[in-house]
């Protein structure tokens, strides 16, 4: 996501009603529109006084978010990691399909290796999701060495110290789920698992894996 200001949210690859019934219509629009669209709007808000950094890229506007005035740092911290966060996190999600209810090749021989089944790596990714205290989010990511790894944040963090090696998300917050889960996050977290772009996660990690020759 090499954007920069003024950021305008990602085309969604679904309808709104194509989750459903994981995720139903009113809690994708509600989210898509309102909620990430407000950060994208709040963000354009917070930048436009300062041209001087109309043409920094989001991830730049959060890595280097000292670098920023004093008086928009922190604002701009949590609209720009809401504006990364929600686009990866559209980004992963695609329309029920029996034909993608698991990665396949490399991604699911490198969850076997290291999670031993996938139903025990789906099981620590649900819980470690489940796990996030307040608002935040669940992560699939790996090292450099190709290992995968489980991670959460909290708010809109994002952990850049591992930029370029995620392969999902999954958004915690209330808002994501409450319309038509109430409290119940966890029976979220198990429904999301039908429409998760496991075919776009393969390939990211293929992709890394053929570009470092591993
Ligand atoms: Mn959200």
């Amino acid at each position: 996501m090499k954007m920069h200001y003024p950021f305008e949210p990602i085309p969604l690859e679904y309808e709104f009603n194509g989750l459903e019934p994981y995720i139903d219509e009113r809690t994708v629009k509600i989210h898509y529109e309102n909620h990430y669209g407000s950060y994208i709007a709040k963000l354009n808000k917070l930048l436009e006084p300062y041209p001087k950094y109309h043409n920094w890229p989001l991830e730049m506007l959060i890595t280097h978010n000292k670098l920023l005035p004093c008086e928009i740092q922190k604002d701009v911290y949590n609209n720009a990691g809401g504006v990364y966060n929600h686009a990866f996190y559209f980004s992963m999600l695609t329309p029920f399909s029996p034909y993608n209810r698991y990665p396949k090749g490399r991604l699911m021989s490198a969850i076997l290796k290291c999670f031993g089944s996938f139903e025990e790596f789906r099981n620590k990714l649900i819980t470690e999701s489940q796990s996030v205290f307040g608002s935040g989010y669940g992560w699939l990511l790996f090292e450099p060495n190709g290992k995968l790894k489980i991670n959460k944040t909290s708010n809109q963090d994002t952990d850049f110290r591992l930029f370029g090696e995620k392969l999902l998300n999954i958004d915690v917050w209330e808002h994501a789920y409450y319309l038509q889960y109430t409290y119940k996050r966890k029976e979220y977290l198990e429904n999301i698992f039908n429409i998760i772009n496991w075919d776009k996660a393969e390939k990211f990690y293929s992709d890394y894996l053929e570009s470092e020759l591993i």
